[in-house]
């Protein structure tokens, strides 16, 4: 179109449904209706109302964030994303969310949760809803979620603190670090964004997502009674939790009703070796430290908004071990699922391939590669699946499934 002998490429943006205001706060293109007075009113009137112009004609976008984004849900289920994240991981949330829409949301469109202690910036807003298929919507953390309550001493926690950073515990001189994992244990689901929920799929930063997912796995865990699954299991740094397994046991105990009758209880009480060069752990507590590594995870907010949870919760807070130890939510939560819930409720999706630096697993069977679905460039020998500390093994046994494992170049079946 030629407007007072300049050629412009004239692109229509249309507000999109997402909450997020993509227009209100977009600084990459100059919105030309100054650049355009030259236009007739006539003209004018046919363009719509929101205008831009990219003067650079060697650029032509073809489809995407130039034009409106069909935003509605495809997906059938009650389901969102959930990422908690700081402002400065914008790229690393970029990278996982195109994996995750590239590989999966795009046919689904899903929304996308995200929570955090301070405002996000318009810029963290603008291209995270850039990347997104579905509506996006970013919420402020309330305090009282995210502070050291009255109960708490705080000679006690700097003492605590010290000590921690002295030993050299990972996170254990971190303030934040401690209201991130107390977030995660008890006030995420709880979250006003959150409440309209049913399921959360937990994405973080940094992650990699390295497999098609050619199916809903909300449907799949409605479909199948399934209220938690995981991709990774390993143990705890025992220095972060020693008192937490006693105070938990002592919550059952007084509890014992909250307790499910085939719980996986012997996932995390079982201290012998599955395979024969299994790590050996020799935790001081009957709690063998293995846990649902909580940085993937796909659950029913239902569960944590119940009861029995939140009197668990409230129970493990009013002793302090979030802030006097370093009580991480992966424990915390894997404690109460392999209690409270039935084992067949808890699901380990070992046709995903997922990575939270330093650990990865990708799916074992050929097929997987063979069809193109998995692409994972990382070495097989270092799948965490395969390493003596995995507590997979121990999840297959006494989640009553058998397990395919290799062990010296050979494929066993246990
Ligand atoms: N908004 C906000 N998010 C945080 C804060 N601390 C951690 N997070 C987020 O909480 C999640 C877990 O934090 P990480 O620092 O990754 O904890 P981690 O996975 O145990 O540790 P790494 O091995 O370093 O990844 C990530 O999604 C972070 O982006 C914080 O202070 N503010
Ligand atoms: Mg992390």
């Amino acid at each position: 179109m030629i407007v007072g002998g300049i050629l412009c490429l004239i692109v229509s943006v249309f507000i999109s449904s997402s909450s997020y205001d993509f227009l209100g706060s977009s600084n990459i293109i100059p919105n030309i209706k100054s650049e355009a007075k030259s236009i007739s009113d006539t003209e004018m009137n046919n363009i719509d109302d929101e205008v831009l112009t990219i003067s650079d004609l060697s650029f032509l976008p073809d489809t995407g964030i130039y034009h409106t984004k069909n935003r509605t849900q495809i997906g059938n289920e009650n389901a969102t994303f959930y990422i908690l994240v700081r402002n400065s991981e914008l790229q690393e949330t970029l990278k996982i969310m195109r994996e995750i829409e590239d590989r999966f949301n795009k046919q689904y469109r899903y929304p996308w949760t995200f929570l955090n202690d301070v405002p996000f910036t318009e810029e963290f807003k603008r291209l995270t809803t850039g990347i997104a298929s579905g509506k996006t919507e970013y919420g402020l953390i309330p305090t009282n979620f995210w502070s050291i309550p009255d109960f708490i001493d705080e000679n006690v926690f700097e003492e605590a603190r010290n000590d921690y950073e002295r030993r050299g515990v990972i996170y254990g001189g971190s303030i934040s670090y401690r209201h991130m994992c107390r977030f995660n244990s008890g006030f995420f689901f709880r979250h006003e964004l959150m409440l309209k929920y049913e399921w959360y799929w937990r994405v973080e930063p940094g992650t990699r997502f390295y497999c098609d997912q050619n199916y809903d796995p909300f449907t799949f865990m409605r479909e199948n009674n399934k209220t938690y699954g995981f991709v990774i299991s390993i143990p705890e740094y025992e220095d972060t939790i020693p008192t937490l397994w006693d105070t938990a046991e002592e919550f059952f105990n007084a509890n014992k009703n909250f307790l499910a009758s085939n719980n996986a209880a012997q996932f995390i009480l079982d201290k012998s070796t599955v395979r024969p060069d299994d790590y050996y752990v020799q935790s001081k507590s009957k709690y063998n430290l293995c846990h649902f590594w909580s940085n993937f995870e796909i659950g029913n907010l239902n569960f944590f908004r119940s009861e029995l949870y939140l009197k668990y919760f409230d129970f493990l807070d009013k002793r302090g071990g979030f802030f006097y130890e370093r009580w991480g939510d992966a424990p915390v939560h894997t404690i109460a699922l392999t209690m409270m819930l039935n084992r067949s409720e808890i699901h380990h999706f070992a046709d995903i391939g997922y990575k939270h630096p330093p650990y990865y697993r990708c799916p074992h069977d050929e097929a997987s590669y063979s069809s193109g679905r998995c692409y994972c460039d990382e070495n097989p020998a270092s799948n965490i699946d395969f390493q003596p500390f995995s507590c997979l093994p121990k999840w297959w046994l006494h989640g009553g499934r058998h397990f395919l494992y290799k062990y010296h170049d050979e494929l066993l079946l246990m």
